[in-house]
């Protein structure tokens, strides 16, 4: 029960770590497997319930109001409470023909196959760095409407997240 306060911290720190990880797992996915299979086997040893692995939850999600539906940028945090790291392999919905998952990389953008999710910690998209983007969407979406995404994980079960469509310039952290 003490562990909430060090992935309040994490954070800043994870914020930079999938991107390296992303691209490694793209180049060596057989062997980062074998590493999160030596990784979960360590923890049946110790700690007994790690059959359940990852435990995901999804945050703080929206979507800046778009110019046009030719393209939208979409943002969210996962948190992972379980001692078990996942990763995040696609995300799909009935609105967008294709989203893709970026990377920024000193101002250019990069396209990523998978995002990892650190055990006890998070894998956070926002404006800036990490995000979703949507393409091909059906109609423009406007502030107040939601977008429904589906997230799949390499480990866990997919997760519905039902993101809001926000002004087209949200800040999350003043909530205007
Ligand atoms: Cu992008």
């Amino acid at each position: 029960m003490r562990r909430p306060a060090l992935t309040v911290r994490r954070p800043a720190l994870t914020v930079r770590r999938p991107a390296l990880t992303g691209r490694r797992l793209a180049l060596t996915g057989v062997a980062a497997t074998g590493t999160a299979l030596a990784g979960a086997l360590v923890l049946v040893g110790c700690g007994g319930s790690a059959a359940s692995g990852a435990e995901l939850s999804v945050g703080a999600s929206y979507m800046p109001q778009p110019v046009s539906a030719d393209m939208a940028a979409g943002f969210l945090t996962i948190t992972n409470k379980g001692g078990t790291k996942d990763e995040l392999t696609s995300v799909t919905s009935d609105s967008a023909g294709d989203i893709t998952m970026h990377e920024t990389n000193g101002g250019a953008m990069e396209e990523v196959r998978s995002f990892e999710v650190p055990a006890h910690g998070q894998l956070v998209f926002k404006s800036g760095g990490n995000h979703l983007m949507f393409e091909k969407l059906k109609h423009r979406p406007e502030q107040g409407d939601t977008i429904t995404l589906k997230l799949k994980f390499a480990e866990s079960g997919p997760l519905t997240v039902e993101m809001p469509v926000k002004s087209a310039t949200y800040n999350p952290s003043t909530g205007h």
